[in-house]
């Protein structure tokens, strides 16, 4: 395939058109039959049901088009029905489907792991293991830095998300809608504050945080006992919250002093998100662990966890494994994903739209006083939505506004602790003039919400 054919969409118009009210008529027809037929646990956030979907652009059942600036949160960033990925998934299928890695295994798996590995921070020697869930790479993280380790306590954040299996809701923050109800817990999760610039107290720097968070470390778990600690570089489901310069760097130097596995959570940040490859990158802060999911696959489920291999090493054969973790179909997605990224350079197409979205954003938070906070970095950019005047955070405004986005023909996602943070995850094939026309339907709904001012 050419540069031509790389870039090109087939299937819907890459542009906005709205052709009937949102929902419409067949979207409110299968809300109907979804409420007799789908748990109620399992709920959506944006109302209209997608018929196709390619590049930046998603199509409802009714016609309708939207602007994507969620890729299924940080999921299509390669684009939807992504030409190479498209291409390698109907050849994987028509070869096989699946055979089950730990019973007979395949290339794809291999190939995989070999560009995972090249591909994360730092040069050591490493391996991979694949599995099917984001939720399953950080627990997978957390058995073999226990394995490595022979200790128990696991170390997490304030605002933290990594998953909804037993192990990775003890390690998310907010209990609402991801905990209340489904205890007990597993145990030796100790939770300690990150650095949250916006909140923290004016001037401290990611070092102070750093010491603030090992101080309360030491206070509940001795390091001796403390196997991992498991970070988002940037947190995801929390808020796109960006810790201060040298919060990170400080974390991973106290576990390298105290033998503690530095697990990074890039599930949501990863695979050229932030404009680096992985958010750890733009630090040069170089992980024990790293878990993977989401962007590596284009859609297709698939993760990873990739590491040091002295530690990789230490669990037996046998230990790490599943049915489906690595499918062929998944793996060949991941390839084709990858090397799209290559080709298109993806982490700079991430970094010129962070430009954008920095500068449109920062100029909304200067006309509005009810946006307390814009910050994030590359294709990962978020506003947190506050009474004017004080800090509290506002989630009447924040879902608000992502309504009439909705509305408008944009798909945006909330996020944040309280609810109150709108954030930005466009494709980043998106072209320009359709990202200009997402965020100026975003600066109309904030504009109708918050008010002219
Ligand atoms: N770690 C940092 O962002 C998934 C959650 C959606 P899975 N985030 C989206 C929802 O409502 O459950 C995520 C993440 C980070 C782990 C995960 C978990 O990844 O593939 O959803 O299991």
């Amino acid at each position: 395939m050419g540069d031509d054919e790389v870039m090109a969409v087939d299937g819907v118009p890459q542009s906005r058109e709205l052709v009937t009210e949102i929902p419409g008529p067949r979207s409110r027809e299968l809300a109907a039959r979804r409420l007799a037929a789908v748990a109620p646990g399992a709920s959506s956030s944006f109302p209209a049901y997608v018929e196709r979907a390619s590049g930046a652009v998603v199509e409802d059942v009714d016609g309708n088009r939207f602007i994507d600036l969620g890729s299924g949160i940080a999921v299509t960033g390669v684009g939807h029905a992504a030409p190479y990925v498209v291409e390698a998934v109907r050849e994987q299928v028509a070869r096989f489907t699946h055979t089950c890695f730990t019973v007979a295994p395949y290339e794809p798996y291999v190939a995989v792991c070999e560009e995972l590995n090249a591909l994360t921070p730092g040069d050591h020697a490493k391996t991979s293991v694949l599995v099917n869930s984001g939720a399953e790479a950080v627990e997978n993280a957390v058995k073999i830095a226990r394995h490595a380790t022979g200790r128990p306590a696991v170390v997490v954040f304030d605002h933290a998300f990594h998953g909804r299996t037993n192990l990775t809701m003890a390690m998310t923050a907010k209990t609402m809608p991801y905990k209340a109800g489904f205890g007990p817990f597993a145990p030796e999760v100790y939770r300690a504050p990150v650095s949250y610039p916006f909140r923290d107290p004016e001037g401290m720097t990611g070092a102070e945080a750093a010491q603030r968070a090992i101080d309360q470390i030491e206070v509940q778990v001795e390091a001796g006992s403390v196997a991992c600690v498991v970070v988002e570089p940037i947190q995801g489901e929390g808020g796109f919250i960006v810790p201060a310069p040298g919060f990170l760097p400080a974390l991973a130097a106290w576990c390298r002093q105290n033998g503690v596995v530095f697990v990074a959570d890039e599930v949501q940040s990863g695979f050229g998100r932030t404009g680096d490859r992985f958010a750890c990158d733009d630090e040069a802060v170089v992980p024990d662990l790293v878990a993977t999911a989401k962007g590596i696959a284009a859609g297709m489920p698939l993760a990873a966890v990739t590491g040091r291999a002295e530690l990789m090493g230490a669990v037996h054969a046998g230990g790490l494994g599943g049915t489906y973790g690595g499918n062929p179909v998944a793996c060949a997605a991941a390839l084709a994903a990858i090397r799209t990224m290559r080709e298109l350079d993806l982490p700079a197409a991430a970094r010129g739209i962070g430009g954008v979205l920095a500068a449109r954003l920062g100029a909304l938070r200067a006309q509005y006083p009810g946006i307390g906070d814009v910050r994030g970095r590359g294709a990962m950019f978020a506003v947190e939505f506050v009474r004017p005047g004080d800090r509290a955070p506002d989630a009447g405004a924040t879902r608000e506004v992502v309504a009439a986005c909705h509305s408008a023909g944009v798909i945006v996602l909330s996020c944040g602790t309280w609810g109150n943070v709108i954030r930005l995850l466009p494709p980043f094939v998106i072209p320009e003039g359709l990202l200009l026309d997402g965020l100026g339907v975003l600066e109309g709904a904030v504009g109708e919400v918050l008010g002219q001012s």
